[in-house]
């Protein structure tokens, strides 16, 4: 039987930060940047109505409770269109670009380019998969709470859509990223696995670490790609999710790297467009036993009862 809880009492005093026990202790509040209040370069920010509707949708994410199905939201004719012509577009490449462990998993959920999926049918798929869930957020959480969630199997996830001026462009995630990007690759136990340890190496991590985690994250999790067969194939979510990226990616200009996750990585940018250098697993199971090992590095020093909570002991 693993020891009882006790944490050194000097080392919980000079924490700055609490780690959680359990889902409930991840903080889903805090949100940075946009959430309901967009900024003047947002393409919804002349748009009052589109204003609102994130308005309602981000109070349904905070008024959620853990354990209640998710809301059901009723997609406007004109966020379904986007959704389709995302979608549509999407998939004229996953053959060719997706890695197969994408590939595999994306019959799972049924995707249709005529319904936006809820988040609440999603998550019972992934679950019964992975044992991943899925929690609604109203936007982009603080990178250590957004973490400490996959320590407990659970992504969180936003729920509006982008703006309709521009489907193929989001300047933060919304349902379609989440959804087409991110969901289906974690219906594949490997990759929920290596997901679940990047999770739970934050839990313990100081700030300077965090911020290595949330680029490790950046740079495989959204804009990872693999050899397979010869060729270059997507496994990012960014890149998943994104058809200007997708076909950046496959046209095989921008730069391939050897990803050493020790080592310093780049600094990250929304902004700057397309990646002009992308890290590059040589496979998919020597890169997770890499990133795993990494991670291992940062979770020595858990207590016992996080790691019965989260599932290691
Ligand atoms: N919040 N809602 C949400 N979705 C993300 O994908 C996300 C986030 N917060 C931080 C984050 N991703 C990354 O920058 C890393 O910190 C993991
Ligand atoms: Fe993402």
């Amino acid at each position: 039987a693993p020891a009882p809880a006790t944490q050194p009492a000097e080392a919980q005093a000079t924490r700055p930060f609490r780690i959680p026990r359990s889902l409930e202790e991840v903080d889903n509040g805090q949100i940075l940047g946009f959430s309901a209040d967009l900024s003047e370069d947002h393409p919804g920010f002349h748009d009052p109505v589109y204003k609102q509707r994130r308005v309602d949708i981000c109070n349904l994410a905070r008024t959620h409770r853990i354990g209640q199905p998710i809301p059901r939201i009723d997609y406007s004719p004109e966020e379904v269109d986007v959704w389709r012509t995302v979608m549509t577009e999407l998939q004229q490449l996953f053959p060719q670009h997706a890695c197969k462990e994408f590939l595999r998993c994306w019959p799972m959920f049924g995707f249709s380019p005529d319904e936006v999926p809820q988040l609440e049918d999603l998550s019972a798929v992934l679950t019964r998969a992975t044992g991943f869930q899925i929690r609604p957020v109203a936007g982009l959480l603080r990178p250590r709470d957004f973490l400490n969630g996959l320590a407990f199997r659970t992504f969180h996830s936003t729920q509006y859509m982008r703006h309709h001026s521009s489907p193929r462009y989001t300047p933060e995630p919304d349902v379609v990223h989440e959804l087409i990007g991110h969901v289906p690759m974690l219906a594949d136990p490997a990759y929920a696995d290596l997901v679940h340890q990047i999770g739970i190496a934050s839990l313990t991590a100081d700030e300077k670490q965090i911020w290595h985690l949330t680029k490790v994250y950046w740079y495989t999790v959204e804009f990872g790609v693999v050899r397979e067969g010869g060729g270059v194939k997507a496994f990012g979510a960014g890149v998943l999710s994104s058809f200007g990226e997708l076909q950046h990616m496959a046209a095989g200009r921008a730069e391939l790297v050897p990803l050493d996750v020790a080592a310093p990585l780049p600094r990250m940018s929304y902004k700057d467009g397309y990646q002009q250098r992308y890290f590059v697993l040589d496979s998919f199971e020597e890169g997770a036993a890499h990133l795993k090992a990494y991670c291992r590095t940062l979770h020595q020093h858990l207590p016992d009862d996080v790691r019965v909570a989260v599932g290691l002991l």
